[in-house]
């Protein structure tokens, strides 16, 4: 919305154009994100518990987990208020791919919603019945996929780029969209697995989405795409202020979250966050690199599939419990360590994730 207002400015004092830079917007995007949800937080967590908002805690989980019971959640609805508003006003709103960001965005924000409602609020403990779940997260996945697969004009747009290969790119054709929304769904699903220890699902988002958003700014300039070797995608720049105000309001929320918590993301927040970051890992065309820096939400994905899996064919866990932050803190782990090594990991598998930019 600035983006306007300080253009129109521009025209009576130039000094007003160094706000049509994406990394001036960038930072005062993560600010603001950063600001809001810090000073929105205290009340918004007042108003939780007035609302008796408060997590149940199932009694078949680790036993330092139940003197969480009653922990405000739904801070998710935090989070969103403060990316959205900040990604409005300091985006230029002339960009498709910010909005497409934005919807998908709100659209899992409101499943989310609807599953923490039922449980929290009308006390089903249920929720919102896993086959309505993903029907609901499908529909917004897949017209995401189809709309952009549409809307694409130029190959670069739906290329599967091989990292470390500069000259081998597979063209993916309609399996954009399948591709588009498994990713899409699948991380918005892998966030909400890893959402079980304070602060262990928004801190290494936040890490993945300042790469996402050094990503965007590469694929979104010729110059440094074309010096790097990676396709250029005119408009995924824009992007860079939804990834730092993600990022802001990110740590804003850990604030609150981090342990002991004074507040939960919920359901609103883990699908949202989750679903965004895996559309913009599509939008910036780096899916299989992602799958690196986005690792430790695949590692916990992978640890309930294996042990499902195993348990359905052997009979026997792999793990004392899944997702695997559980079967550290089982060994004995206190939570806060488990936390922070997780995000040591975190931070490595990004790091790496970032460094193959380079090598090609
Ligand atoms: C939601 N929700 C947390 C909070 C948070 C298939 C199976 C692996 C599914 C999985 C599951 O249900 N996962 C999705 C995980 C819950 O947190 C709430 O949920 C929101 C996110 N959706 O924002 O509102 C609990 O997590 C703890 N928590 C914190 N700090 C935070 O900042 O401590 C959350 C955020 C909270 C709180 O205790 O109540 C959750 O874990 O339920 N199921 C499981 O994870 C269960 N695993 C399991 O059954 N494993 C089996 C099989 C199925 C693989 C096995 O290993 O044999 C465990 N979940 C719980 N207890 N709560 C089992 C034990």
């Amino acid at each position: 919305m600035l983006v306007g207002f300080f253009n129109w400015l521009a025209g009576f004092n130039p000094d007003f154009n160094v706000f049509s830079y994406l990394t001036l917007r960038a930072i005062l995007g993560a600010l603001t994100a950063l600001g809001l949800s810090l000073l929105l937080g205290p009340s918004f967590i007042r108003r939780l518990v007035r609302g008796q908002v408060g997590q149940p805690i199932r009694e078949l989980g680790p036993e330092s987990h139940l003197s969480k019971a009653g922990t405000p959640t739904m801070g998710g609805a935090l989070i969103l208020f403060a990316l959205v508003l900040s990604t409005l006003l300091w985006s230029d709103l002339s960009n498709d791919y910010v909005w497409v960001v934005l919807l998908v965005t709100l659209a899992f924000g409101v499943i989310g919603w609807i599953d923490d409602y039922r449980k929290l609020v009308l006390k089903d403990s249920a929720g919102l019945p896993a086959k309505w779940k993903y029907l609901l997260q499908s529909v917004a996945g897949l017209t995401a996929a189809l709309y952009l697969y549409h809307a694409s004009s130029t190959p670069a747009e739906t290329t599967l780029i091989v990292p470390f290969f500069k000259d081998f790119a597979l063209p993916l054709g309609a399996g954009y969209v399948v591709l588009t929304y498994f990713y899409i769904v699948g991380f918005s699903n892998a966030v909400n697995l890893t959402d079980g220890l304070d602060g262990l699902a928004i801190m290494p988002a936040v890490f993945v989405a300042v790469a996402l958003g050094i990503m965007a700014y590469a694929t979104g300039n010729t110059v440094i795409a074309e010096y790097l070797g990676i396709p250029y995608v005119a408009g995924t720049g824009e992007l860079v202020i939804f990834c730092a105000a993600l990022a802001g309001a990110g740590l804003g929320f850990l604030w609150f979250n981090t342990y002991p918590a004074m507040v939960f993301m919920g359901d609103i927040g883990a699908l949202a966050v989750g679903a965004a970051l895996g559309l913009i890992a599509v939008l910036v065309r780096q899916e299989l690199v992602f799958v690196l820096m986005a690792g430790l939400f695949v590692m916990e994905t992978v640890s309930v599939i294996l042990q499902v899996a195993s348990f359905k064919l052997t009979g026997k866990r792999i793990f004392r419990m899944a997702p695997i932050h559980h079967h550290f803190e089982l060994k004995g782990w206190p939570e806060p360590r488990v936390i922070v090594r997780f995000w040591i990991i975190s931070v490595v598998l990004v790091l790496m994730g970032l460094a193959t930019l380079k090598i090609r």
